[in-house]
């Protein structure tokens, strides 16, 4: 992992230990930075610290990618396809996954790097109303996320999709979720760690289990449980 242009889709150096792992990501505004090694992110700090947020915009998020475009949703084409271990595989419109059963929630979000934002308002639908048509299979035990950013694919078992703050959200403060945050759709589940929260959300999968996704391939853990799995301060 050399090419740390803005941009680039970095793959980082699996971690002996999580403290020494990179993290690349890309900033609103093109800087890439490796979140974890103090000396890298160095000059870069006094521009993004993580008390003033991310650059612009104060908000307190920093904006991260692994491949070197942002997917482009068009409306019209863009679907949801919910499927394996499922009895109905679906493939929702943008019109049909607006007309499912809307939840609000107000939650913080936690990066496993030491970042938080409190208080995000989102709007979506919970797991359970969107998998219902779908029918999934007694043998199905989690769901996988596949997203349209390639390689990035994540897991969570039934019961942590089922929890009452997780949802499949498609609006951030007040609007449709911006391009650099996911747009339409990302995962949201404030009790895990950032990377659980896959952005730009193409297909839904059932399937047996939780499998490897992209972070935990090097070395984060895969119940990602705020404050309770390898984050801060290791
Ligand atoms: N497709 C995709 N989803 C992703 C990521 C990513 O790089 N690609 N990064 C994850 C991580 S580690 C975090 S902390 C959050 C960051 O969300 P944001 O980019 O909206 O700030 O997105 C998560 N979902
Ligand atoms: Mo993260």
């Amino acid at each position: 992992m050399d090419d740390l242009t803005p941009g680039s889709a970095g793959e980082p150096a699996a971690p002996r230990r999580i403290g020494r792992g990179v993290f690349l990501g890309t900033v609103v505004g093109g800087l890439s930075s490796l979140w974890w090694g103090q000396a890298v992110w160095g000059g870069v700090s006094k521009v993004v610290s993580p008390v003033t947020g991310a650059i612009g915009l104060g908000s307190g998020w920093r904006i991260y990618t692994v491949a070197s475009t942002m997917p482009v949703f068009e409306p019209k084409t863009w679907r949801l396809k919910i499927g394996g271990m499922v009895a109905r595989p679906q493939e929702l419109s943008y019109h049909e996954l607006r007309a499912l059963p809307q939840a609000t929630q107000t939650s913080v979000f936690h990066c496993v790097t030491g970042w938080t934002v409190n208080g995000v308002e989102w709007r979506g639908v919970r797991f359970k109303d969107l998998l219902a048509a779908a029918k999934p299979l007694p043998g199905a035990h989690a769901l996988e996320f596949v997203s349209a950013e390639k390689p990035y694919v994540d897991y969570l078992t039934l019961e942590q999709a089922m929890l009452p703050d997780a949802m499949l959200a498609w609006e951030m403060g007040g609007q449709p979720i911006l391009q650099e945050h996911g747009a339409p759709v990302r995962v949201v589940i404030p009790e895990m760690y950032g990377y659980k929260n896959v952005k730009w959300v193409a297909e839904v999968n059932l399937v047996r289990m939780p499998e490897v996704g992209y972070w935990e391939q090097y070395g984060y853990d895969n119940d990602a449980w705020v404050g309770r799995s390898n984050g801060y301060g290791l």
